[in-house]
């Protein structure tokens, strides 16, 4: 039988993760601008395990529910709009999560590279220090790669889980 994983996005407001959820859930993503309120889900099937995706805001004002929203999550994924100045406000919350989360798997989505004047997914890793893929969630070309790189995330955050228990050993 098939398990759930639980997968979060955390960003501040309009970065695009409502829309990457909708690009892997395989929705197409409406282009005019809905504010989350609260906390909204998506999910999709990888074989027969079901990944459940939540989109966690990260406005200071939710803060404190964060730890409540993330618990439990196997991987998280930063998104930042790839602007300088959200990059650097991004890098607070994975700083947050460095010190509230320490085992979960950190990955940065560096989204609207279509965008001019935006960050490249290496100076966005630079700024943010943990791997960093760039992507365009408003390009439904896009949904493949973006499936590739949970896949691969996923799959290395279960080698890490594996390589914890057996030192434990
Ligand atoms: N140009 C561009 N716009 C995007 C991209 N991703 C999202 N958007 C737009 O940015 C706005 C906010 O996106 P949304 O997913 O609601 O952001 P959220 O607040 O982080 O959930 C919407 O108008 C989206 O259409 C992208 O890759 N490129
Ligand atoms: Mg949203």
């Amino acid at each position: 039988m098939g398990v759930s994983v639980k997968v979060s996005f955390l960003g501040y407001p309009s970065v695009g993760k409502s829309t990457l959820i909708k690009l892997l859930s395989g929705q197409v993503p409406p282009l005019d601008y809905k504010p989350t309120i609260g906390l909204d889900f998506g999910s999709l099937q990888f074989g027969e395990h079901e990944v459940k995706l939540w989109d966690i805001g990260g406005q200071s004002a939710f803060q404190p529910f964060w730890n409540q929203y993330l618990n439990g999550s196997y991987l998280v994924f930063v998104v930042t709009d790839s602007t300088p100045q959200n990059v650097l406000q991004t890098k607070q919350l994975v700083e947050w999560l460095n010190r509230e989360h320490k085992g979960v798997r950190v990955i940065a989505l560096a989204n609207k590279q279509d965008i001019d004047g935006h960050f490249s997914a290496e100076r966005v890793e630079n700024v943010l220090h943990v791997p960093t893929y760039g992507i365009t969630a408003i390009e439904p070309r896009e949904r493949d790669k973006l499936y590739y790189i949970l896949v691969k995330e996923l799959l290395k955050a279960t080698e890490e889980g594996e390589e914890k228990n057996g030192s434990n050993e």
